[in-house]
């Protein structure tokens, strides 16, 4: 079964149209799109069931055998540079980031859940690709396994329902710039 999650299109009245507006949301039909999914190896107990929930979330809404390039890296700290380089070079439409952070009993954790948070924020800025924050910052591996799968559904599946969405809105948006630009040419 599906994983519920926050992104169903009919929670609520956002997105409704408006008079006198164009309302722009982007649609969960992936098919036909590519997506990278970048998970760390550390904590995998977790992140391998992070990955699980997001790719069967891409399959569910329409993404085709082949179009999931699945890159693992060793930790959090390092989803960043590899979430970039699919951006820049892996021809996918957005990029799904996972991974665990579980607190310690020293400042560690700050410091590799902030770069990671950061690091993936600036994929967005520096390429124009979306790329979507699976990445759990928890203070227990409880806390973790509720959100993977468990008690509050599964963050990865969230993460990649959240990547169709903006890869979707992306293209509606630049479809949309692309012809208002035709109208101000002729
Ligand atoms: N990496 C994680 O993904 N989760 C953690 O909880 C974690 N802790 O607690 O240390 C962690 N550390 C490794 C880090 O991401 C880097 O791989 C490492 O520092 C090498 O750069």
């Amino acid at each position: 079964m599906m994983p519920s999650t926050r992104y169903d299109a009919d929670a609520g009245s956002a997105g409704a149209p408006i008079e006198g507006a164009r309302v722009h949301t982007g649609g969960l039909d992936a098919t036909g799109m590519r997506f990278g999914v970048v998970v760390s190896r550390f904590n995998d107990i977790i992140s391998t069931r992070l990955l699980d929930g997001a790719v069967e979330a891409l399959r569910h809404h329409g993404v085709g055998p082949g179009d999931i390039e699945v890159v693992w890296v060793p930790g959090a700290f390092e989803i960043p540079i590899a979430a970039r380089e699919l951006a820049q070079l892996g021809g996918v439409d957005a990029v799904v980031c996972l991974g665990a952070v579980i607190r310690g009993d020293t400042p560690h954790f700050d410091y590799v859940a902030g770069e990671a948070s950061r690091g993936v924020a600036s994929v967005h800025a520096t390429t124009g690709v979306p790329a979507t924050f699976g990445v759990l910052t928890c203070d227990t591996l409880e806390q973790a396994r509720d959100r993977a799968g468990g008690t509050y559904g599964n963050k990865g599946a969230e993460a990649a329902v959240a990547a169709i969405e903006m890869a979707s809105l992306l293209r509606d948006l630049r479809a949309s710039g692309s012809e208002s630009d035709h109208r101000a040419a002729s």
